[in-house]
């Protein structure tokens, strides 16, 4: 199964820990990691206090289901000292699942596709560098709806 997921940070040296969370995926079982975007800076979204962020998306070919994935992805969450304290306060890192082929999931755990990332330059942006010819389940191919985000809120680095 194809999958995307969003990478983000913005403690204790944002980009070692997405590529942290980079070598954890791609070092699970049934996972292989196929591409990965570069590193866009953005600030915190709402204008919520606390450092930039460091944001990345990936694409991988996987054999979990979306619920063994997620947790997967929680547990490298936790093993990189993640505290769950604040909706949208400052995180180590941040591994969203994006979209898991073109499936639609919305249980208590999991919603996707995930469903603000087409708000978000810095889920698009790199969404669209790695795959042009996507869509995403229910509001159309990423190639049209890369054009609602602001390109100028996230800086490649
Ligand atoms: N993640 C959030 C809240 N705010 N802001 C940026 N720039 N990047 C993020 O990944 C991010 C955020 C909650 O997941
Ligand atoms: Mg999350
Ligand atoms: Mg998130």
């Amino acid at each position: 199964m194809l999958a995307y997921i969003g990478l983000g940070s913005n403690l204790h040296n944002p980009s070692a820990q997405i590529e942290n969370a980079l070598s954890a995926l791609a070092g699970s079982d049934g996972i292989e990691l196929i591409s990965v975007s570069s590193h866009y800076k953005s600030k915190p979204l709402l204008d919520m206090p606390g450092p930039n962020y460091i944001n990345a998306v990936c694409k991988i070919d996987t054999t979990l289901t979306a619920i063994d994935l997620l947790d997967i992805c929680q547990s490298i969450e936790d093993n990189q000292k993640r505290i769950r304290k604040v909706k949208w306060g400052s995180r180590t890192i941040d591994l969203d699942i994006l979209l898991y082929e073109q499936q639609v999931i919305s249980s208590d755990r999991l919603s996707i596709p995930h469903p603000e990332m087409i708000d978000r330059a810095f889920v698009m942006v790199p969404l669209y560098e790695i795959d042009k010819e996507i869509n995403v389940p229910l509001l159309g191919p990423v190639k049209k709806l890369i054009d609602r985000v602001n390109k100028l809120d996230v800086k490649k680095i």
